[in-house]
């Protein structure tokens, strides 16, 4: 049985690469590799969902989790910002959560609240218990992938996502959301062989989710470590950083654009970096000339980056998600100051290109007309 399940999760690097569509012209994809884009590429976290009363109207009467296991619906809910919006890329329609899901662990996603385990996860035995997701169980996501790439245009790009180890791990030891993550952090610091434990368990499962949406031809992935700026670099460096790393290591050779982000982790940026992303995103508290900075001294000072010969990263970011709620005035000086700054940092030989976001994820209230006026605008720059 082992055997069988390592030979279905072996990696299918030409498959991957037979499904993906070929975009070389596409923005996004020009920016991460450091090419001059045709336009300054532009998506938001969380553009789709319920900003938009289109999704509203779709997701009437059915259980988040549930949508994200139909593949028509998934589809379509991942195709409406970018219809509205004109995006340069969509993000799959899923949550971090939905690998565990697939897998058969008892979690549903409360409304207005997010997460909720039926048991919250914290001895060896029910880390032990976790069970590994298998291929199968997560075909209606591939089959709503392909759908997405049948109607997006050449140059635009379908980003795939998973939650990183930390994120993951906090919603299981938790049992839920949480505000300052104490019961993860106590677990970390009092019984750390059973933490790591938890990492190593968390980790194949993360790959896989990554691995079926890559060989059903995402253009790009990103990894949401949004919790880790809650922990100290020498704490992320220790318990956390190993296992993004092999993430990125285990995903690396797919050859697609690896983005790495996480909120309030203007402290973390160099450890970030060096986990092993091609892209960075940064929250809306440092600016991007200044993040840019700080990711190219933790490279200088990283030996194992030196191998790789990679010395700078496109930076992704940083819209502070309340600008959206200031005007079009505000949105227009917000986006030009951080399309100056990315392009001071480019200028300076310190990022290889930018990819415009928000600093965090699209807030639910957001007037999905301001939305528009911001991508207008990135675009005009
Ligand atoms: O019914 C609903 O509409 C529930 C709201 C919702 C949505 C639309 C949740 C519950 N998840 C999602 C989709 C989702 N989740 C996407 C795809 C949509 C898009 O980006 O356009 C993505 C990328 C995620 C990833 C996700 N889920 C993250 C990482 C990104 C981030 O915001 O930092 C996290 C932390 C989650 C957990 C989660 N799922 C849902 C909520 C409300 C939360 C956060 C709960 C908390 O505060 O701890």
């Amino acid at each position: 049985m082992e055997a069988m399940t390592k030979k279905a999760f072996e990696p299918q690097f030409d498959l991957a690469a037979s499904r993906r569509r070929a975009n070389p012209d596409a923005p996004l994809l020009a920016a991460a590799r450091g090419e001059k884009p045709t336009r300054r590429p532009v998506w938001m976290m969380r553009q789709a969902g319920r900003s938009l009363p289109e999704y509203r109207q779709v997701r009437e009467g059915i259980a988040m989790l549930d949508s994200c296991f139909m593949p028509e619906l998934l589809a379509e809910i991942t195709m409406q910002p970018v219809r509205r919006h004109d995006a340069d890329a969509a993000i799959l329609f899923s949550d971090i959560v939905v690998p565990l899901k697939a897998a058969g662990v008892e979690i549903d996603i409360v409304p207005g609240r997010g997460p909720v385990m039926a048991e919250a996860v914290r001895t060896p035995e029910q880390i032990a218990a976790l069970p590994e997701v298998h291929r199968e169980q997560m075909e209606p996501i591939a089959q709503g992938i392909s759908y997405i790439l049948e109607e997006l245009r050449d140059d635009q790009v379908l980003i795939g996502f998973a939650g990183a180890p930390f994120t993951l791990a906090s919603y299981l030891v938790e049992g839920g959301p949480s505000k300052n993550h104490e019961t993860t952090k106590a677990l970390m610091y009092s019984e750390p062989e059973t933490w790591h434990e938890l990492m190593r368990a968390l980790t194949p499962t993360i790959i896989r989710f990554l691995q079926m949406q890559l060989e059903a031809g995402v253009d790009a992935i990103q990894l949401f470590d949004s919790w880790a700026g809650y922990l100290t670099a020498r704490d992320y460096r220790e318990f956390v950083q190993p296992y993004s790393k092999q993430i990125f290591d285990t995903v690396r050779p797919y050859g697609v654009p690896m983005i790495h982000f996480g909120v309030g982790t203007g402290e973390l940026l160099g450890d970030l970096a060096v986990a092993g992303p091609d892209v960075l995103g940064v929250d809306w508290r440092v600016p991007m000339d200044v993040a840019a900075e700080r990711v190219n001294a933790a490279l200088a000072d990283s030996r194992l980056e030196l191998q790789q010969g990679d010395q700078t990263k496109a930076l992704q970011g940083n819209l502070d998600p309340a600008v959206l709620f200031a005007g079009s005035d505000a949105i227009k000086r917000h986006v030009s100051r951080i399309c100056a700054e990315a392009d001071n940092a480019i200028d300076r030989g310190l990022a290889r290109g930018h990819i415009f976001n928000l600093g965090h994820g699209v807030l639910p209230s957001t007037d999905p007309d301001a939305i528009t006026r911001a991508f207008e605008e990135v675009h005009n720059q």
